[in-house]
């Protein structure tokens, strides 16, 4: 767990993108990712436009959206997603698991209908098949030219999943060899961390008042995720989503994290 500040971290950290999102991260006082999981694309878009100021991140499932087997609808709802992130200097976390091996992930990021290499900053993938998977998904960067990251999937938030303890190390393990590429872990708890590496634990399963959603969905609170457990993002979903106002929702989401995160630095932890 860090008790470094996200400013310092943002000066030192491996990652372009880890950089870049410690920065705003401190200059926008808000370590909040916003999950929208929504499937109309202009309410999605009209949302983040109203919660932008809040959030450091927003994490889609670009599947989710029935686009009419349009090409061009995904192209116009990725230039405006990509056009709010700017505006509202935020990233695009494309919640996309990719789970295969490197050839047939690097056709799934760079290609198919979404093209999700082009338009989002941050994507992730599961350790299962291997280091394959970095080099698959880094190589798409590197041929498009874009600065891109991966967040490896060491611990799921869900009710019986197969991660943390040792799958997670082992999952560290595979991280260690792309620390340019890999700028940290979707978990539940800070990472061990050796000199010169600087993980970004970005944590979903998060609310303020429910403790799961009947579908194996469990959740803890802001405090609990970054003070506590040493996360660095808290990733929530339907805890402001599915508020009446959900821009004072966002705010109040961000307030909590922001808050638990100073305790975190000022109790040295
Ligand atoms: P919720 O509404 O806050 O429960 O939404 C959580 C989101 O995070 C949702 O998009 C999930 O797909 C996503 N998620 C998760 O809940 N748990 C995980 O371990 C991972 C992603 Br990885």
């Amino acid at each position: 767990m860090s008790s470094r500040t996200y400013e310092s971290r943002a000066r030192t950290h491996p990652t372009a993108i880890g950089r870049t999102l410690l920065s705003l991260m401190a200059a926008k006082k808000t370590n909040l990712c916003v999950s929208v999981d929504i499937t109309d694309a202009a309410t999605i878009l009209s949302l983040l436009d109203a919660v932008g100021p809040s959030i450091c991140v927003a994490k889609t499932h670009i599947d989710i959206i029935p686009f009419s087997n349009s090409p061009s609808s995904i192209a116009e709802f990725t230039a405006a997603l990509s056009a709010l992130a700017e505006k509202h200097n935020f990233l695009i976390f494309e919640d996309r698991k990719f789970a295969d091996i490197g050839s047939t992930v690097k056709a799934q990021y760079g290609g198919g209908v979404y093209n999700i290499a082009k338009w989002a900053h941050i994507t992730n993938a599961h350790s299962v098949p291997g280091p394959g998977i970095v080099a698959g998904l880094k190589e798409v960067a590197e041929e498009l030219g874009v600065t891109r990251a991966l967040l490896m999937l060491g611990e799921m938030s869900s009710k019986g999943n197969l991660g943390g303890g040792e799958y997670l190390a082992k999952t560290l393990e595979m991280a260690r060899g792309d620390t340019e590429f890999v700028m940290g872990f979707i978990a539940q708890c800070a990472v061990d961390t050796r000199e010169g590496e600087d993980w970004i634990v970005m944590t979903p399963g998060v609310d303020l008042g429910r403790k799961g959603d009947g579908l194996g969905q469990q959740y803890n609170t802001p405090d609990r995720v970054v003070r506590e457990k040493g996360c660095d993002v808290i990733i929530v979903g339907r805890g402001i989503i599915g508020a009446e106002d959900k821009v004072a929702k966002a705010e109040e989401y961000r307030k909590a994290g922001w808050e638990a995160y100073e305790k975190r630095v000022a109790e040295g932890r």
